[in-house]
């Protein structure tokens, strides 16, 4: 493949414009979640909490409207306690991701091959039961090869203190490069009992449209960049006739 200078300039900014904004130098205006019912909103009603199991199938209503649940219990909370949203107010819903036992839930969603993207999500836990020390795993990983996971992070709350009006809400987050055009995010409970980690606000949003630079992009710049300076330096060096 040949490249002019010109051309390999372009590709460096390009690199290095990609390379910022994979770092956070830029800030994004403005991305929409990517994932439905993030908030877990979309079957709210007066019922304190309600238990579900894989029994349950994906709809597009319902309390876990969009969500799978994988394995075990999990409940929604509506009155129980107060979600993750600004006010102290029990008028919205989270998760317990223990129902009478730990579960699971995911949710699969459209990804470009190669793209950045940002993963966010608040926690708090169950005050009302052991252990005082909520934990659960967050995973990414494509859906044909679901067993690669392209992140997997532990989370850790503790519940010390807290109560149904001061839940504690923290936020989490993390990035990940996706590897297929579909990918799975799962979040699963990884304590035994009733009282399990909360969860509520799951986003995912696209940090960077423009495929990262595979490596090979970057050994490219970087030679383009040393051959550049050893033509200077030799031009300098030459005696002037
Ligand atoms: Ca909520
Ligand atoms: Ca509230
Ligand atoms: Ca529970």
């Amino acid at each position: 493949m040949k490249i002019s200078i010109g051309g390999l300039f372009r590709k460096s900014v390009s690199a290095c414009a990609a390379l910022g904004f994979a770092l956070g130098a830029t800030t994004p205006v403005h991305a929409a979640n990517l994932l439905q019912n993030g908030s877990f909103e979309a079957g709210y009603s007066g019922v304190p909490w309600q238990t579900y199991t894989p029994a349950y199938s994906p709809s597009a209503t319902g309390h876990f409207a969009y969500w799978k649940i994988d394995f075990g219990q999990v409940d929604i909370i509506n009155t129980l306690w107060d979600g993750s949203d600004a006010d102290t107010l029990r008028n919205d819903a989270s998760v317990d991701m223990n129902g009478s036992l730990g579960g699971g839930i995911s949710q699969v969603f459209a990804t470009a091959v190669g793209a950045l993207y940002h993963v966010s999500f608040d926690i708090a836990g169950n005050y009302a039961g052991a252990p005082v020390t909520k934990h659960m795993d967050a995973k990414v990983a494509g859906v044909t090869l679901p067993n690669a996971a392209i992140v997997s992070n532990h989370y850790t709350f503790d519940v010390t203190g807290k109560s149904a009006t001061n839940m504690g809400w923290e936020s989490r987050g993390f990035d990940f490069i996706a590897t297929e055009s579909s990918t799975r995010i799962s979040f699963a409970s990884t304590i035994t009992g009733n009282a399990g980690m909360a969860l509520d606000n799951v986003e995912v949003t696209l940090a960077a449209a423009a495929p990262v630079p595979e490596p090979e992009t970057y050994a490219m710049m970087l030679a383009g960049l040393g051959l550049l300076s050893v033509v200077a330096r030799r031009r300098k060096q030459k005696p002037a006739v």
